[in-house]
């Protein structure tokens, strides 16, 4: 039997990327919805130019299991939700006073700090809210809801967030818990969406790690000479340096990889996206 090899990455990131906008833009309240300069602002975020690469992970893992996409694409535009919220706190005065983001001006410069905070907010509401509204299956919705949840909350996103302000926790503890989690509840979730096992879900959430952590290592990496480098946080490169990230780079992706050997070809879009995590250049 011939088979044909997964379409090119890019391709198919494009196709993801025009898929959650539109079902985002139809989940989120419309512009002129009163108050309509919150809803500009969630907007403003949530639909500008992001790589999506959360809810790729997390499709692709449905896809590899042979799930139905639809189980899962409420689950994706909700971690981006999340993902969104957390870059509109991220960039506030308090935290990392950005005033770019995505190439615009950050949320506060466009709409004021005080808008700012409630759009992150609502953002964040919004995203449960269309995992219980729009997911088909309510026993799925709930797993669903509680792995974001954890993911999102103060022992994970936020908490690393917390410990990345405070400075002196080790680098992998705050990138575990900053940027790894969000990916850990995609493995996770995506294989929920395909009615895995609880072993196989388990198995996906190393998976999620496993690239969550290569993808803020790649971040440090990437921001070496850019505005982090100055301001004594703890990147990797900062910790052990320029080297010893890159090898760190291979060996988790490396990792990834292995865990995808149960899968076969079955896994080429993943395998795919461990090459795209290990080569980005932004
Ligand atoms: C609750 C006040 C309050 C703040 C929370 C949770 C939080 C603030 C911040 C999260 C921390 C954060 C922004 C981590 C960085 C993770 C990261 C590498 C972001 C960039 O992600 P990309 O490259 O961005 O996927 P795009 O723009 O492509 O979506």
């Amino acid at each position: 039997m011939i088979r044909t090899a997964a379409p090119p990455l890019e391709k198919w990131l494009g196709r993801i990327g025009r898929i959650i906008d539109r079902k985002l833009d139809s989940y989120l309240p419309p512009e002129n919805e009163l108050p309509r300069s919150l809803h500009v602002a969630m907007r403003y975020t949530a639909l500008s130019k992001g790589k999506r690469v959360r809810p790729a992970l997390l499709l692709a893992v449905n896809e590899t299991l042979k799930g139905d996409p639809e189980n899962a694409i409420p689950a994706a535009c909700a971690v981006e939700l999340i993902h969104s919220y957390s870059l509109i706190h991220d960039d506030l005065p308090a935290m990392d006073n950005d005033d770019l983001r995505r190439g615009k001006p950050s949320n506060h410069r466009a709409f004021g700090e005080s808008t700012a905070i409630l759009a992150g907010d609502a953002l964040q509401a919004a995203a449960f809210e269309i995992i219980a509204r729009h997911t088909p299956d309510p026993v799925l919705a709930n797993r669903l809801v509680l792995e974001l949840a954890s993911a999102a909350g103060s022992r994970h996103l936020v908490g690393g967030q917390q410990l990345d302000l405070e400075k002196d926790a080790d680098v992998d503890e705050i990138h575990l818990r900053k940027t790894a989690a969000l990916f850990v509840a995609c493995g996770r979730m995506g294989a929920w969406s395909a009615a895995a096992e609880e072993a196989i879900v388990d198995q996906f959430g190393r998976f999620g790690r496993f690239l969550g952590l290569t993808f803020q290592v790649m971040d440090d990496i990437l921001d070496v000479t850019g505005k982090d480098a100055g301001q004594k946080k703890p990147t990797y490169p900062a910790v052990y340096g320029l080297e010893a990230s890159r090898r760190r780079l291979t060996d988790l992706i490396e990792s990834a990889k292995e865990g995808l050997s149960p899968f076969g070809r079955r896994a080429e879009r993943l395998k795919q996206l461990c090459d795209y995590f290990l080569s980005r250049k932004y």
